[in-house]
Formats: structure tokens, C-alpha cells, sequence
């Protein structure tokens, strides 16, 4: 415990901040990568829990599987939640924004605020829900970098940065780099990032995503060798013909965490979360 792989200023400060505010608002909206809703849970999300309701959003429902999704949607109900999972890109937020609308108070409008880690789509959540694009969205995490409030729609909506856990370890941030949640640069090589992502697909079963997009099949051999097969496959070789493995590796990582490769998920409800084995 203790470790710090990432955590820099912005984010103590947009912790903080959001505590601050936290008298003011009426809900948060707590959002999360629908493929994986365990490991991209906000870290402070428990101590706000006591003071104001949160809501889970799901994003990435394009990537993820769908019925996982549906069985994690069950999961937050049963647990006595309210989850919705988007498409942020694509899906009108109608079913959201009517719960929430429901929560109005007659004389203001309701206010609320977004949180959760780096790059999970909260600022793209915020521009659906007051309906304009209000906030900075970007494909890298700390795109957001203060805590800032925006109108429509009757909605007051606080967007914040990214806040990840200053306590999770490096296998954390591997995971997280896989779906573009962490900054894959502080963990370590594109290739050994890769491996990791080679081992657990394999372990996932979820390999017959590669095999159905670059046929290449998994004979048992190491990961090594399939990162290597993968790359001779790309064609992503160095002078002589060897394999440049950081290229493939950042060739499949990218393929992943877009969902080139199809649509997955990394954890489903009930199972023993890898990533919490790996700390
Ligand atoms: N395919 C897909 N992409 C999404 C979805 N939601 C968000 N994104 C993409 O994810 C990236 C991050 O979105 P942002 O809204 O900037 O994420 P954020 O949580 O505000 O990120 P930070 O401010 O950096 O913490 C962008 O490239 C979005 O287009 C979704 O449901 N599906
Ligand atoms: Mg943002």
C-alpha cells in the first residue's frame, strides 16, 4: 500500500474541491467503463455515498459484451443502486435524465456532479445531460483538469478531473492502460503492457478475439510467442526480419482498448476481480 504510481496535483486538488462542494449538490453521478465496473470505480466514492445518493453510469456499452452489461446493471439494482449503461458517443441519455428530472426541486435546477477516474467518458456524460458541448472530451485521461459547473437542460452540473487511486499499484494502472484509463507511459513498456493483456485475454478465453480479426491462433505456446506471431502477422518487423515487439504490442493494445478486436468485458459480476490478486 502506499505506492503512487500516478496521482498528480490536479487530481488532489479536484478531490478536494469536490468534497467542498459536496453540501451544495443533490447526487453525484458516479461513471464507470462497462467493462470493467470493479476496477474503474471511483476511489473516494464510498465516503460521499453517506452524505448524498450516488448513480452509476456505465459508458463504453459499444465495447463491452452486452449481456455481461445487463448482468451488471442486475448487479447495481440488487445492491440497491440506480445504474444506467450508455453509449456516450452514440445513445440519447433520455431514461437518465428523466429519473433525474424527477428529482427536481420546483424553484432551482438540480444540482449535480460528475466524478469518477481518468478518461471514463465523464465529461461526454455532462454534455449529454445539459445537452451542448459544454466540457473538454479527449481520448487521453487528464483531459479535465479543474472542477467547473455547467447549465442546461435544467441541470447544474459540476464536471471534475479524474481521480485515481493514489494507493493502487502498478497492476491496477496495467489493467486500467488496457481500456485507455491510465497512462500506459507510467507502467512500462508497450510490449510488456501487452503481455499482460496476452495473458489475461488467454485466461479469459477472450483470445478468439484476435484469432477471429488476425487469425492467429493460440497453440499453447508462451505469451511471448503469440505477441510475436501477432507482430509477424501486422507486419511489424525491424530490419532483418525480427518481430519489433513494441510495435505489435502497441498495435494489439490500441486494437483492444478501441474494440477493433470486438466487443469484451473484463470482469462480470461474481468473479474474483484478477487485478485485486495481482496487488
Ligand atoms: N466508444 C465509446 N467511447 C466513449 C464513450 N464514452 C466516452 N468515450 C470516449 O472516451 C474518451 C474520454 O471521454 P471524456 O469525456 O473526455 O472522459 P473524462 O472522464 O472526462 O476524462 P478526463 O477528464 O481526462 O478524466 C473520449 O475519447 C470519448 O469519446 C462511449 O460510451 N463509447
Ligand atoms: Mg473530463
Amino acid at each position: 500500500m502506499g505506492r503512487t504510481v500516478w496521482f498528480p496535483g490536479h487530481m488532489a486538488r479536484g478531490s478536494r474541491k469536490l468534497r467542498e462542494l459536496t453540501d451544495g449538490l443533490d447526487l453525484f453521478l458516479e461513471v464507470r467503463d462497462a467493462r470493467a465496473p470493479l476496477l474503474t470505480a471511483s476511489p473516494f466514492v464510498e465516503s460521499l455515498r453517506t452524505s448524498r445518493p450516488v448513480w452509476q453510469v456505465l459508458t463504453r456499452k459499444d465495447l463491452a459484451d452486452g449481456q455481461t452489461t445487463d448482468r451488471w446493471l442486475d448487479w447495481f439494482g440488487a445492491s440497491g443502486g440506480r445504474a444506467w449503461a450508455y453509449d456516450l458517443r452514440k445513445d440519447r441519455l433520455d431514461g437518465l435524465i428523466r429519473a433525474l428530472g424527477a428529482l427536481r426541486p420546483s424553484h432551482r435546477e438540480l444540482r449535480l456532479a460528475v466524478l469518477g477516474i481518468p478518461n471514463v467518458g465523464k465529461s461526454l456524460l455532462l454534455n449529454g445531460l445539459v445537452g451542448k458541448k459544454s466540457a473538454q472530451v479527449g481520448a487521453m485521461p487528464g483531459i479535465t483538469r479543474g472542477v467547473s459547473w455547467f447549465r442546461g437542460r435544467g441541470f447544474l452540473v459540476v464536471d471534475s478531473p479524474g481521480i485515481a487511486d493514489p494507493h493502487s499499484g502498478a497492476a491496477v494502472h496495467r489493467w486500467l492502460a488496457w481500456i485507455g484509463c491510465s497512462k500506459a507511459e507510467v507502467i512500462g513498456g508497450t510490449d510488456v503492457l501487452a503481455l499482460g493483456l496476452i495473458a489475461v485475454l488467454r485466461e479469459k478465453g477472450l483470445w478468439r478475439l484476435v484469432e477471429e480479426s488476425w487469425q492467429v491462433a493460440d497453440d499453447g505456446e508462451s505469451d511471448e510467442a503469440l505477441l510475436e506471431a501477432v507482430g509477424r502477422r501486422l507486419g511489424c518487423l525491424v530490419r532483418g526480419g525480427k518481430v519489433d515487439l513494441a510495435k505489435a504490442g502497441k498495435r494489439l493494445l490500441d486494437a483492444f482498448a478501441t474494440g477493433k478486436l470486438g466487443r469484451a468485458s473484463l470482469e462480470g459480476p461474481g468473479e474474483i476481480p484478477l487485478w485485486q490478486l495481482e496487488e
